[in-house]
């Protein structure tokens, strides 16, 4: 019934992976190797499902979903249960400010087909690569920890798991991999030490996927 088109490093991946075990929704997963042979993302097979070129797709009842942000708010409006936004409005937008902050503002800006670019195209070395990647993570931590700060407890929002914590958690991992630093971010810390205790968040986590290297 649920297909996820994925990548085990993916963090928008990642994000539904995580929606999805919260929601107790078994799928099926659909690798898409973005490296190998140039990155199957581009081949005209799945392009015709999701004609950005990326993933996640989230493919339910021979319906294609795209854009994690887009599948998230699906997931939990088909299955209401446990709730990922809080019900007052103000509070149900400062949620979502959260989540737009993370794959509106900071993914964009490190996604890897902007990494390759700067490799390929602008003929930048690793240092300068890794540089790139760790000044927009700072840029954009030094906004979510203040924004954080506004109403953070165990968990993003208070101590309730939110679609916040979905879009947080992978990108927390994924500054982990290119070794940011984290020290100037203790809220950040935190909620992510209390959410990977939660099983909904560890069986989403790069490192136990059906494709994991
Ligand atoms: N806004 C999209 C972004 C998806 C996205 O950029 N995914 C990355 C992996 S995290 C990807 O597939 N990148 C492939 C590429 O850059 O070629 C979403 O939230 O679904």
């Amino acid at each position: 019934m649920l297909k996820l088109y994925s990548y085990f490093r993916s963090s928008a991946s990642f994000r539904v992976r995580i929606v999805l075990n919260l929601k107790q929704l078994s799928y099926e997963t659909v690798p898409i190797h973005l490296i190998k042979n140039g990155g199957e993302q581009h081949d005209p097979d799945y392009l015709a499902l999701n004609p950005s070129g990326v993933v996640p797709s989230l493919e339910h009842n021979g319906k294609v979903l795209t854009q994690s942000n887009a599948i998230c708010e699906y997931l939990n409006e088909l299955h209401p249960e446990p709730a990922l936004l809080p019900t007052d409005i103000v509070e149900r937008a400062w949620v979502r400010s959260v989540c737009n902050l993370v794959a509106g503002d900071i993914h964009p800006l490190n996604n890897l087909r902007v990494l390759t670019y700067l490799t390929q195209s602008l003929e930048q070395d690793e240092t300068q690569r890794k540089n790139w990647y760790q000044h927009w993570i700072k840029q954009g931590f030094d906004a979510l920890e203040g924004l954080l700060s506004q109403k953070a407890g165990n968990y993003c929002w208070d101590n309730t798991i939110t679609l916040a914590d979905a879009f947080v958690i992978p990108q927390i991992w994924n500054a982990n991999r290119f070794k940011c630093s984290m020290t100037d971010y203790p809220l950040l810390r935190r909620i992510y030490n209390n959410a990977m205790q939660l099983s909904a968040f560890q069986q989403a986590a790069p490192e136990v996927q059906p494709d994991t290297e």
